[in-house]
């Protein structure tokens, strides 16, 4: 599973904190940290508080690339932030644009922007689209369907590989009220979105969405992720130092048999750390 690490956000008071304060050394040790619990992207996200969201994009990405090489997910619904990271990035293991809808009423064409900030930064650049258009996110399974359907047309036409495209459904904390019966139309949702292209595009969830709010936050997040692990996700954005989280990734593959069975299986997977 391609596991991106969310705990690079300006949403944690540690990180925040770390932003304001320009202490590069809070930000260098968590990307060393889940880089060690088996990250394959770190995401970078400012935060609603930083007052110069590109400035700080740019001294975040700076900041982790003076201690690990782990490719990052730049995570920004502002083309101008994810452009400002880019300008600064080294690309090369890859990184992926972190995300963008299929459009927005103020912006009809962004979709388009992402893609072509990504074939800018090279042939290892993914984006992540939500499935989710003008009229904002969809509560439905077919909405759903049909926006990912668009979402796929629109990189087809522009010559973009789906291997680059994550479709992500966009999960919202289950304790909203009315929202219990989203989680399983997201599951429902993945059922067709992986049949709309060959090679079958990426799909990914914002995990800890699930459980905002809620008690047994990490019970609530290990057991969707096994449940949309079987409906073909195959990615997702997850608090990595959560141990109990990655033996549920570990196990959910060999059972999937996407990892060979050994009595070492959870100890040979958390050594190895492969995405
Ligand atoms: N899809 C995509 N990208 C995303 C999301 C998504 N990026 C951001 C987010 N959603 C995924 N990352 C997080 C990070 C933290 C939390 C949830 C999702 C979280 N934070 C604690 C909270 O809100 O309770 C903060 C706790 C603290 O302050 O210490 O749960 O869906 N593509």
């Amino acid at each position: 599973m391609i596991l991106i690490a969310e705990r690079i956000n300006g949403m944690f008071t540690d990180v925040k904190k770390a932003i304001a304060e320009k202490d590069k050394q809070v930000i260098g040790e968590l990307a060393k940290k889940q880089t060690e619990a088996g990250a394959t992207y770190l995401d970078v996200n400012v935060g609603t508080a930083a007052a110069d969201q590109e400035g700080t994009m740019q001294w975040l990405v700076e900041s982790i690339q003076e201690t690990c090489t782990t490719p990052l997910c730049l995570d920004s619904q502002k083309p101008g932030v994810i452009a400002a990271g880019l300008k600064v990035i080294n690309a090369k293991g890859g990184v992926i644009l972190n995300s963008t809808p299929l459009n927005k009423k103020t912006d009809e064409e962004i979709m388009d922007k992402y893609i072509e900030m990504a074939e800018q930064a090279g042939p290892k650049a993914s984006i992540i689209a939500l499935t989710m258009d003008k009229n904002g996110v969809p509560q439905d399974i077919d909405t759903r369907v049909a926006i990912a359907a668009e979402i796929v047309q629109k990189a087809m036409e522009k010559g973009f590989d789906s291997r680059r495209l994550f479709i992500d459904t966009i999960v919202l904390p289950v304790k909203v009220p009315n929202a219990q019966v989203q989680p399983c139309n997201i599951l429902a949702a993945m059922d067709q979105i992986k049949y709309l292209a060959d090679p079958a595009p990426h799909m990914t969830v914002g995990l800890s969405n699930i459980s905002q709010g809620a008690t047994e936050r990490s019970l609530i997040n290990r057991v969707f992720l096994a449940m949309a692990a079987s409906h073909g996700l195959d990615s997702a954005i997850v608090d990595v130092l959560d141990e109990k989280l990655m033996n549920v990734v570990a196990t959910a593959e060999m059972l999937m048999n996407k990892q060979i069975y050994s009595d070492s299986f959870l100890k040979v997977y958390t050594s190895v750390k492969k995405p």
